[in-house]
């Protein structure tokens, strides 16, 4: 059991969880429209792993920290190899169901995490499980849950919670969010929550 169910973390599943075969589990990657490789579970499993300790933190008012196990966004963009141009990289669920866009100029290559297990347990499905992006320095919605297609992009396109009235580049805003590690309500300052 990973340490989000231990928690209860929230489980948030906008359109319900979508369909997918564990075993012909793989991730799509779009240049606009443009297929450029399907990269199977198994050989995001075989790419060079790494645990990232960070905080997702909700838009909603939640933030859990954790131990995340996975590739780190630099090392998944060595094995998509070199992409050019583009200013957008939009995430999505494995039926489309559920999108997220991410400007260029947020990403950031070492603390991004394309994440498979959490504390050396896989992730259960609720909690996104086999795969799902984590985005520390973005509201939790960018953080894509059953990572299907990974499409970067020229023009944006606003996914699910954009077009909902979240914001567009979802930058973690000054306010107060409930600690789920401890129950803590805390004051955080904006940007990626670092403090505690
Ligand atoms: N596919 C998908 N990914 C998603 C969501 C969703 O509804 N569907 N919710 C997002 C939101 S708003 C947050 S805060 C986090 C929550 O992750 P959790 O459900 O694992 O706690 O997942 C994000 N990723
Ligand atoms: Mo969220």
């Amino acid at each position: 059991m990973t340490i989000l169910k231990d928690l209860t973390t929230p489980i948030f599943k906008a359109e319900g969880i979508p369909k997918f075969d564990r075993f012909s589990y793989h991730v799509e990657v779009f240049h606009d429209n443009k297929l450029l490789k399907i990269i199977p579970l198994t050989d995001i499993m075989k790419l060079p792993q790494t645990t990232l300790n960070a905080r997702m933190t909700s838009v909603s008012g939640w933030s859990v920290r954790a131990d995340w196990n996975g590739v780190l966004w630099k090392d998944m963009m060595t094995a998509i190899g070199a992409v050019d141009p583009f200013e957008f990289v939009i995430f999505e669920n494995t039926e489309g169901t559920y999108t997220t866009n991410c400007y260029k100029e947020d990403i950031l290559p070492e603390r991004w995490i394309v994440c498979h297990s959490v504390g050396g347990e896989p992730l259960e499905v609720e909690y996104g499980g086999p795969l799902r992006m984590i985005v520390p320095n973005l509201w939790g919605y960018k953080s894509c849950k059953w990572l299907g297609k990974i499409r970067f992009c020229s023009k944006n396109e606003s996914g699910y919670w954009e077009t909902r009235g979240y914001t567009d580049r979802g930058q973690i805003e000054e306010g107060t969010t409930k600690d789920v590690n401890t129950g803590e309500i805390r004051d955080i300052a904006g940007g990626e929550v670092t403090a505690f």
